[in-house]
């Protein structure tokens, strides 16, 4: 709504300079565009200026920023019914998304050890929270045999 009423006044306004206005977002591995106009120039150079200060952040982020990102990301992916938490049944539609072979005894077992939180049920059924499935995602991915290698 925002958009169409700033190119609206833009298409009334013929004089303003366009380029002063105009900006596009380059998004994904698919160099998808978002073409914008804000509704001055001063507008666009503080979203321009916002928007590079975040990609920089991303390009610079460290290795555990981004895995913690990732997991994050799985985390919106796997919460179907957005209510942000996860059930073990979209953990389980998680696991099958990413090809992890788990056996459904095996994830049951990791979601209960991960759900520390037992008191908080959503229409009565167990979940994970953010914290809680981080928690499962280190459970999931311990391997004792290489731990010990980087233990000795
Ligand atoms: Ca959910």
């Amino acid at each position: 709504m925002a958009i169409n009423n700033c190119i609206f006044s833009v298409k009334q306004a013929s004089v303003i300079n366009y380029e002063d206005q105009c900006f596009s977002v380059v998004i994904g591995d698919k160099h998808k565009t978002l073409d914008l106009v804000a509704p001055d120039r001063d507008v666009k150079c503080t979203w321009v200026t916002g928007l590079k200060h975040l990609h920089k952040k991303l390009l610079t982020a460290d290795l555990c920023t981004k895995h913690e990102m990732w997991i994050k990301g799985l985390f919106k992916m796997a919460d179907k019914n957005v209510d942000n938490v996860l059930s073990l049944k979209e953990i389980i539609g998680l696991l099958k998304h990413l090809n992890i072979e788990c056996d459904f005894d095996t994830a049951k077992r990791m979601f209960q050890e991960a759900d520390t939180d037992k008191t908080q049920k959503k229409k009565g059924e167990d979940s994970l929270d953010l914290e809680e499935f981080l928690r499962f995602y280190k459970l999931m991915t311990h391997r004792e045999e290489i731990q010990q290698l980087f233990d000795k």
